[in-house]
């Protein structure tokens, strides 16, 4: 069983995820996020198709896993507690593989980095448009000469879907409770 912590942090993804804000995760948060996300970064015709048919992809087996284009809250935590409780470590090493297919997408030119241009259009897509407080959030990873290891972000990540250590602060938690 996941903890009270860990629960509160599923919390917070499922509402970092409900893109156009209506309460609810939906293929409309899938639409809204891939279309802003090639839009911001001005994508050609072949790479814009490749983003529509990622984003989907991803948000289908890592969110809405397996309900049909619609999963509230409570749906959402009973299937990742499911997973995490029937096998920790299987849980742990689907969440590497959902941050790290997320942000692969998120480095845009390859760079095995993360740019702060990079971040900031990753989260205005995903309908955190608080530009002030998503420079902050980037900057708290020290990025060195305006660049963060991928790694470092998807680990920050795992560590936030995954944790149940309260007392160990969580970069991505911290962020959203400020605002993000
Ligand atoms: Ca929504
Ligand atoms: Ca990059």
């Amino acid at each position: 069983m996941a903890n009270e912590f860990l629960i509160s942090k599923w919390k917070i993804w499922y509402k970092s995820l409900d893109v156009n804000h209506d309460g609810t995760i939906s293929m409309a948060d899938v639409e809204e996020s891939r279309s802003k996300f090639s839009e911001l970064h001005h994508l050609d015709a072949e790479k814009k198709d490749m983003v529509m048919k990622n984003f989907e992809k991803w948000w289908k087996e890592y969110i809405f896993r397996g309900k049909d284009g619609e999963i509230s809250e409570q749906e959402f935590v009973d299937a990742l507690n499911k997973d995490f409780t029937a096998d920790k470590n299987k849980f742990i090493a689907t969440m590497q593989s959902c941050f790290d297919i997320l942000f692969d997408v998120i480095d845009t030119n390859k760079d095995r980095s993360i740019s702060e241009e990079e971040f900031l259009i990753a989260f205005k897509a995903y309908g955190h448009e608080n530009v002030a407080l998503d420079t902050k959030f980037f900057k708290a990873y020290n990025p060195k000469d305006g660049l963060v290891p991928l790694k470092d972000i998807v680990t920050s990540w795992v560590d936030f879907a995954t944790s149940t250590d309260a007392s160990k602060p969580s970069v991505v938690k911290t962020a959203f409770e400020t605002g993000v």
